[in-house]
Parts: structure tokens; C-alpha cells; sequence
């Protein structure tokens, strides 16, 4: 049987997101021992062997996502859009800003994969955004013959949710470690992990070298 590898996939670990660094878009939880945990979590791995590979939330100063750009909106309002609910945020990760800056020593990396980078179309999903239009994360993935990942980042009801179904629709194992994972809203949160879980992600506390290192006969049982 050929080996199954696994890489890592660390999802918008961005400033923007992040609580400890006043982030734009802060996201509840993403305190100053969450972040360590993240930073410390992904270079154990990274040292154990595993492919790290990072997105990157990365929108133009007018994109379709921010309240700004619609006349007389605010924060958290919705539009429709090609016939789809948007959800308007605060302007976050804007191309080249502070904000948009990974929070995690890019030497860790070997790859970052920028989403979200068409004016008109949002991407939570790290594979492709709301207009299909991919990026090139399934291609390094499959370059490197992966078939199962590690994931974790923000946000647990956006981004992470998004990435990990298409994940597990390109055929991907998936492995999702909620203590390195934070949401936006308790609510959407608890309802995403359910839906993960129904999908067959598993779902782990803590990230496990030994369960990944076993996954095989996990996900047999
Ligand atoms: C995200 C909202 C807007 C995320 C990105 O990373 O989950 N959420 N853009
Ligand atoms: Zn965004």
C-alpha cells in the first residue's frame, strides 16, 4: 500500500484576526497563549517532518467583503450578490498592510497561499472563491502526493469551515485540531464543527503526533 502523507495546513493566522495584536477583525479567544500555542504547535510539526502550508487572506483596499464598499452599510450587514448572501466585514487584510501580515515564522512555511484577491469575490475556502476560481493550494498539495491534513487557524465558522469541506471534496483526509482553531460566533461555530464532523473530519483537542502518525488505523475503525 503507497504511504498516505500529510501536511499541514495553518488557516488566516493573520494580525487582523488577532486579538492580542488589535486586529481589524479581531476573533474571540485569539489571546496572547493562543498564539503561542499556534507558533509553537506549527514549528513542532514542521520539525517532525510535515509540509506546512499557510493561507492568507489577501483582499484589495475596495473589496466586495467590506462594508466600506457598499454606500450607506455597516459591519456585519448582508447583501445579496449574484444571487448569494454576503456578509459585510470590517476592511481586514488588505494586500501589503500590517494587518494582512502571517502571524508565524514564515521559515515554517513552505508555502503561502493568497485568497480572496479578486475586487468581486470572496474566498473564505482556501481551494477557490465564491466565483470558482481556484487557487494553487490543491496543486502543491498533489505535487507533493498528499492526501491527508492537519489543519487549523480562523475562523472555525469562515475560513477553516470553508477550506476543510472543499478539502474533504477533493478527497482529502482531514484532521481539524480545535484547541488551535477560534470562531467568530459561538453559535455558527458549534454549528460548523458538527458539520465537519458529519462530513468525516476528524476532529482532535490537541494537536497529536502519535494520533497522526496512526491516523490510519483511526480512520478505519
Ligand atoms: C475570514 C471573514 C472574512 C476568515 C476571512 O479567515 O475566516 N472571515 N475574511
Ligand atoms: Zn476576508
Amino acid at each position: 500500500m503507497p504511504e498516505e502523507k500529510t501536511a499541514v495546513i495553518v488557516v488566516d493566522f493573520q494580525r487582523d484576526f488577532i486579538q492580542v495584536t488589535e486586529g481589524a477583525l479581531a476573533v474571540p479567544g485569539t489571546d496572547q497563549g493562543f498564539v503561542q500555542r499556534v507558533q509553537e504547535s506549527t514549528q513542532m510539526l514542521k520539525r517532525a517532518g510535515l509540509p506546512v502550508f499557510a493561507t492568507q487572506d489577501w483582499h484589495p483596499p475596495d473589496h466586495v467583503s467590506f462594508f466600506t464598499t457598499h454606500k450607506g452599510k455597516k459591519p456585519f450587514d448582508v447583501i445579496f450578490l449574484r444571487e448569494r448572501q454576503q456578509l459585510l466585514w470590517p476592511p481586514h487584510c488588505v494586500q501589503g498592510t500590517e494587518g494582512a501580515a502571517l502571524m508565524i515564522d514564515e521559515r515554517l512555511l513552505d508555502a503561502i497561499v493568497r485568497k480572496g484577491t479578486a475586487v468581486d469575490f470572496d474566498s473564505y475556502s482556501g481551494f477557490q472563491d465564491e466565483g470558482g476560481h481556484r487557487t494553487e493550494l490543491h496543486g502543491l498539495l498533489q505535487e507533493r502526493e498528499i492526501s491527508r491534513i492537519v489543519v487549523y487557524g480562523i475562523a472555525t465558522d469562515y475560513c477553516v469551515r470553508a477550506t476543510v469541506l472543499d478539502a474533504v471534496d477533493l478527497g482529502y483526509q482531514v484532521m481539524l485540531v480545535k484547541s488551535l482553531t477560534r470562531g467568530v460566533d459561538p453559535k455558527t461555530t458549534l454549528a460548523a464543527l458538527e458539520e465537519m464532523e458529519q462530513r468525516g473530519i476528524i476532529l482532535s483537542n490537541e494537536v497529536d503526533l502519535q494520533e497522526i502518525r496512526s491516523w490510519g488505523s483511526i480512520s478505519k475503525r
